[in-house]
């Protein structure tokens, strides 16, 4: 029979305000302290296992051991994934509602996407040019937001973006927050939810037409397992579940505006070798924190090397830990695209978006869309575009979740390169 050991425990009576106090940090700092890739800790009020690293992470995947029902705290379902959305699902349910998901992500769609940033970029390239100085984390938020809505086939008014790139904003700015802006977040949702829901009806009458061929016409028309039509509250949450990503790209994007003015030589390098610009995306992806941990919930008792999982137990998968991991990753937190030259991808090390295979896991529809859309945006930075990034706060703290740097990255004389 095989030895149970005791799970290595942090000490101590509820660690939520630990885990507030060190964000990012906390489950990695605890297993390079406790030496393991396993612990248990109490958050909220309950007892969690946190687990990380390639194996810890390739447990988490095992469908067969968790669920996400009843897995997440109700202030993130209330701001950034929405009742009954995708993530909350098991099992044939979920293969199901993830396919209307990847249906969508075909390459086509994704280039779709990219000939309608390009448009974008050019546009605001010309406003951004008149100006002294852009607040670029707002600008990139409105610009995805306005490309998501002409994506999905439903092209907003150029008066309603500011209003809806909010509300789609909030909801990932918000999870984490606490007092007003938590709230702030969850009003949002519900002004968006209630908006989109009505949309749905209305297309779903044929009071508002959109083409038989767009995302929003396959998300307002899908069919769940039984055969029936999503309920409208539900196929609202779907839609914002494709919109609100695309607009949290920007966070990436801020990302790759910090790296190329903290590592000036990295613009060098991609000004010289076109092939860099990928290997520049993945380290990005890697190095800047930005999804904190993951959470499922066990959905029965069992062993896992040694230690007893029990069932109903809440756990959390270490997202920037094991990006950070220094068995997956030497000198992991040096800032290094080269490492990625003969990388090879094992589903499970690289999990800024999820991990495992992502037709029967959690893991993200949008990673392709992300990575491309990112290389866009490295190549409109380094190829197409000349500006000045003044004095500013542009530093991340490990305990802002998620990491926008104070100043939301400010950009002076921005010209487009001839
Ligand atoms: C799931 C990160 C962009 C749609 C996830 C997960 C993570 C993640 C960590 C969950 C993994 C898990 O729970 O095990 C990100 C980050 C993005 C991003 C950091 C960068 C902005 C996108 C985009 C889309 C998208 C662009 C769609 C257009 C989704 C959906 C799920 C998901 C629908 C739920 C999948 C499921 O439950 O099966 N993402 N994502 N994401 N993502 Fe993304
Ligand atoms: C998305 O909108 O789905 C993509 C990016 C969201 C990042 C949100 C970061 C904050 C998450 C806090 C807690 C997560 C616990 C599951």
């Amino acid at each position: 029979m095989e030895n149970i050991n005791e799970i290595p425990r942090d000490q101590g009576i509820d660690h939520s305000l630990t885990l507030l106090k060190e964000g990012y940090e906390y489950i990695l700092n605890r297993r390079k302290n406790l030496q393991t890739d396993i612990f248990e800790t109490r958050i909220l009020g309950k007892k969690a296992v946190c687990l990380g690293g390639k194996e810890g992470a390739q447990l988490f995947y095992d469908q067969s051991k968790f669920q996400r029902q009843d897995a997440f705290p109700n202030r993130v379902v209330e701001t950034l994934f929405g009742k009954n959305a995708v993530q909350t699902l098991d099992g044939e349910a979920h293969r199901h509602r993830k396919k209307m998901f990847l249906n969508v992500m075909t390459k086509e769609k994704v280039d779709n996407f990219l000939d309608i940033m390009k448009i974008e970029w050019e546009r605001a390239l010309d406003e951004w040019s008149k100006k002294n100085e852009i607040v670029f984390y707002e600008e990139m938020k409105t610009l995805l937001c306005k490309a998501a809505f002409k994506w999905i086939g439903y092209p907003l008014h150029e008066d309603n973006a500011e209003t809806f790139m909010n509300e789609l904003g909030a909801m990932f700015e918000s999870p984490a927050a606490f007092g007003p802006e938590h709230w702030a977040g969850r009003n949002k949702r519900n002004r968006m939810e209630k908006k989109m829901e009505k949309l749905v009806e209305k297309i779903r009458s044929d009071e508002v037409q959109v083409q038989q061929d767009s995302i929003m016409h396959q998300f307002v028309f899908y069919k769940d397992l039984d055969g029936n039509l999503l309920d409208a509250e539900t196929a609202a949450v779907e839609i914002i579940n494709i919109l609100r990503p695309v607009i949290a790209i920007s966070v990436y994007i801020n990302f790759i505006v910090m790296a190329l003015a903290q590592y000036p030589h990295e613009r060098v390098k991609l000004k010289k070798h076109p092939g860099y610009a990928p290997l520049f995306i993945q380290e990005v992806r890697r190095f800047y924190p930005f999804f904190p941990f993951a959470v499922a919930k066990a959905k029965s008792s069992f062993t896992w090397n040694g230690y007893a999982i029990q069932e109903g137990t809440l756990v959390l998968l270490d997202i920037y830990g094991t990006n950070h991991d220094p068995n997956l990753w030497d000198n992991p937190d040096e800032f290094q695209p080269e490492r990625f030259a003969n990388w090879k991808d094992d589903r499970f090390s690289l999990i800024p978006q999820g991990g495992g295979n992502v037709e029967t896991t959690h893991r993200c529809p949008g990673e392709q869309l992300t990575i491309e859309t990112m290389g866009m945006a490295l190549d409109y930075l380094i190829n197409k575009m000349d500006y000045e990034v003044p004095e500013q706060d542009m530093y991340i703290t490990m305990n802002t979740i998620p990491s926008i740097p104070k100043s939301k990255v400010i950009l002076k004389d921005v010209k487009r390169v001839r």
